[in-house]
């Protein structure tokens, strides 16, 4: 709907900005894949196989070849580059595309967060020469998701997925992980390092430096509506939303307090927005409530619900004093402004919201992450949904998934950029540890 359209759009102008800014270029391709491209990397099949959709009729004709709705396009995409990229000089190529795709979920679907149809997938991909070239990729695209989460206020973890839980094709997964209000992880963001598969199951082939003809290296990476939904539950509290003045779509909402003759109420009306177009005028993006059959406790409410960062009540004795009275969504608290320092207060308080949000949402963050070498408390933590647990970990994946099965919570992965660790031994096991891996009750 309008109001939640707008959020998205100032989400994914962020977004764009980033991806153009650094060489990324947008493109479209088709929803509709044919079976036999689909099929052709063999791990992208089996991974995928129980969460594609298939059209298989045109009007009453069965079709000869299925056709899948997109689950991702690393297929089609690598298909067409085959035609396109030849040499060395055409690298790297990095495109995007913000598309809907379709999954055929089986856990419980959840508006925005596990979606069937995604109606927002950002999926960016991109062809190098080396796999060194598409490991400094991966560190790219890293930097431009952390960059997307913290204009964003959304606070994360990097792990390196564990092997068995990797992306369908790809030789390694690196997600991005935030902690939702109820404890649970919830994965944001992730980037994969393709290596050859995809190039080869296309017998995509390019011409190198050297001059030997060889398969280029490929790397892709995706977020979803999920960011929507994060920035929405991790910001808001119980009166509703609370949005950042950068993404908000309505920053300052005034509301005239009308009382007292009708002579009285038109001279409040007309400096309520006269107020408003001055702070338009300077750039802001404002909303007078002039609704004459609602009561202003009601306004308040209505625009808190909807995140407004800061109110302006606009009533007589403010008309006749010069001053107005400023309300801030994040803390609820009132302070009293002067008419003709109007735009600098403003500016300021705008500030000190967007600040205010992504520092309570840090604070709260870290206060969700514990390190503990002990498997029992990491247990009660995760199963209390205090949020995700780090402990030792000797590295090995069946010690792994006996771990998650133990304390009844999936391992997210290790700590990215790897830390070494030193003289601890498995939590679970009681093996040399290798790094410490991160538990968590996951949507
Ligand atoms: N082709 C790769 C990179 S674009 C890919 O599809 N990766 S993915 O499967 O990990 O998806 C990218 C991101 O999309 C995930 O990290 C997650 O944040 C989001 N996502 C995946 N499935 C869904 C879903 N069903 N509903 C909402 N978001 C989803
Ligand atoms: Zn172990």
């Amino acid at each position: 709907m309008p109001y939640g359209f707008q959020i998205r759009r100032a989400i994914l102008d962020l977004v764009r900005r980033l991806l153009d800014s650094t060489g990324h270029e947008e493109v479209l391709f088709p929803l509709l894949i044919p079976e036999g491209l689909l099929k052709k990397e063999s791990e992208h099949i089996r991974g995928f196989e129980d969460e594609v959709y298939w059209v298989t009729h045109g009007g009453l004709e069965e079709l000869d070849v299925k056709l899948a709705l997109r689950p991702t396009s690393e297929t089609s995409i690598t298909f067409m580059e085959t035609f396109w990229i030849k040499s060395y000089r055409q690298l790297p190529k990095k495109y995007y595309q913000i598309v809907s795709i379709f999954r055929y979920e089986t856990k419980a679907t959840r508006p925005m967060i596990r979606l069937r149809e995604v109606t927002t997938f950002k999926e960016a991909h991109t062809v190098h020469e080396t796999f060194e070239d598409a490991e400094r990729q991966v560190l790219e695209a890293i930097e431009i998701y952390k960059k997307i989460f913290d204009e964003l206020g959304v606070p994360y973890l990097i792990s390196r997925r564990p092997d068995w839980d990797k992306f369908a094709g790809a030789l390694y997964t690196i997600a991005f992980d935030t902690v939702m209000p109820d404890g649970r992880a919830l994965q944001i963001g992730t980037v994969h390092h393709l290596g050859q598969s995809f190039t080869r199951a296309f017998d995509f082939k390019i011409q190198r430096a050297d001059e030997k003809l060889d398969h280029p290296w490929q790397t892709s990476y995706g977020i979803s509506d999920r960011v929507v939904a994060t920035v929405i539950s991790i910001h808001g509290d119980d009166r509703g939303l609370a949005l950042l003045p950068s993404i908000a779509p309505v920053q300052i909402v005034v509301i005239p307090i009308l009382s007292g003759s009708s002579e009285e109420k038109e001279k409040v009306l007309i400096e309520a927005r006269g107020i408003a177009n001055r702070l338009r005028s300077s750039g802001f993006r404002v909303s007078v409530d002039d609704r004459d059959w609602e009561r202003p406790g009601a306004k308040f409410y209505y625009w808190e619900a909807k995140g407004v960062p800061l109110r302006i009540e606009v009533g007589l004795r403010e008309v006749e004093s010069g001053e107005v009275t400023v309300a801030r969504r994040d803390t609820l608290e009132r302070v009293q402004v002067r008419v003709d320092r109007l735009e600098d207060e403003v500016r300021r308080l705008l500030e000190s919201v967007e600040d205010g949000l992504k520092e309570r949402a840090k604070d709260d963050f870290r206060a969700r992450i514990l390190r503990t070498s002990r498997l029992d408390e990491a247990g009660e933590w995760v199963e209390s949904r205090k949020g995700v647990a780090e402990v030792p970990w000797c590295g090995r994946e069946d010690c792994g998934l006996k771990m998650e099965e133990e304390v009844n919570a999936k391992i997210l992965g290790t700590p990215w950029p790897h830390e070494v660790v030193e003289g601890l031994s498995c939590a679970r096991c009681g093996a040399p540890a290798v790094a410490y891996v991160r538990l968590a009750k996951t949507y």
